[in-house]
């Protein structure tokens, strides 16, 4: 995808691309908790179902040779940035032909030639990278734009201050993306998080907006619109994106009724799906029928199953290369 509209017009192929990426990081998520479940998958992951419109309406308002950073919960910030679904199914199973040669795992894809400089499983800490790479585009005079996804928890992340500041300061083509799905791990966000969210990117005089994240065509209005004023100088923005994750903290956190209701998780599900909601907008602006949906979700399937098998038959690393790629 990672194609640019014009601010103010969606046209209908874009929507309908937007449909298909969100469908095919559902599946993929879908997939990866089986990968989990079966054991076939070392270690865990953070699933991103729920969450898709976010990653999906800010990367289809950017090129390809702008950067994201990304979370924990990242493999649909990859996937919305155009990583394949084979390399990033082989990193998380450990195999050489995933994007960090299986050394990375779910928790650290990075794919530069799509713009992905990486997922980072420290809470906030890719704010910092994001901001170098606008630092790094403002010094040589390019016109890219950095996007940096992080959830609501990071904002107790000192680091987040220290750049937002600098990115104010030096007017840098930076957009935070706070992603909030309501929770930190177990706890929610009201008892972790102080005052008014966007209150504090305004205290550095940053330009700071509030979207609904389950809206995929309000989040790219919304970034097409930063994106644009941040390409022609107009200094960073931020991005509060409200979601809802509908699975566990990560996929290991099956019963989560000690911190947040059934009623709850059943009311996001059914009412506030951003791939329904999209489904139900394209039909009722004639953009797609309800085949036309089917046939996207099946072709997104058939793409998951093609993913699946390569990664599933590709080789492992050699040992020795254990010590390669390794910095300290
Ligand atoms: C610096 C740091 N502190 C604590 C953790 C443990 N930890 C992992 S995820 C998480 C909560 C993250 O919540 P949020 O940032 O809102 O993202 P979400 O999981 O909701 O997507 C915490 C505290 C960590 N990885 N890094």
């Amino acid at each position: 995808m990672n194609a640019v509209a014009s601010p103010a017009v969606l046209d209908s192929q874009l929507a309908g691309e937007m449909y298909s990426r969100m469908t095919l990081i559902r599946l993929f998520e879908e997939q990866a908790n089986e990968l989990y479940r079966s054991a076939k998958m070392p270690g865990l992951t953070h699933l991103y179902i729920g969450e898709e419109g976010v990653a999906v309406g800010v990367c289809s308002a950017l090129r390809r040779d702008d950067w994201i950073t990304s979370t924990h919960r990242g493999h649909g910030h990859c996937l919305a940035k155009g990583a394949e679904p084979g390399r990033m199914f082989a990193e998380l199973l450990g195999k050489e032909a995933g994007y960090c040669r299986g050394k990375g795992g779910s928790m650290h894809i990075a794919d530069h030639e799509n713009g992905n400089l990486g997922a980072n499983a420290i809470v906030g800490g890719s704010a910092g990278i994001a901001t170098g790479a606008a630092f790094s585009a403002k010094r040589r005079g390019t016109d890219q734009v950095a996007v940096c996804f992080f959830g609501e928890g990071a904002l107790g992340q000192g680091l987040v201050y220290e750049v937002m500041n600098m990115a104010a300061l030096w007017s840098l083509p930076v957009i935070y993306v706070c992603e909030n799905n309501l929770y930190n791990e177990y706890t929610h966000y009201l008892e972790a998080t102080a005052g008014e969210l966007l209150a504090r990117p305004r205290a550095f005089g940053i330009e700071s907006r509030e979207v609904d994240g389950q809206d995929v065509r309000a989040v790219h209005g919304e970034t097409a619109e930063l994106v644009a004023r941040a390409r022609s100088g107009g200094g960073p923005a931020f991005l509060l994106a409200n979601t809802y994750r509908y699975h566990g903290h990560h996929v290991g956190d099956v019963d989560r009724t000690y911190y947040r209701s059934k009623d709850e998780e059943r009311l996001w599900r059914d009412d506030r799906d951003p791939i329904a909601l999209h489904g139900m907008w394209l039909e009722a602006q004639k953009v797609a029928t309800a085949d036309d949906l089917r046939r996207i979700e099946d072709e997104a399937r058939a793409e998951i199953e093609r993913g699946l098998a390569f990664a599933l038959a590709a080789p492992y690393p050699d040992p020795s290369q254990v010590h390669e790629d390794v910095f300290a």
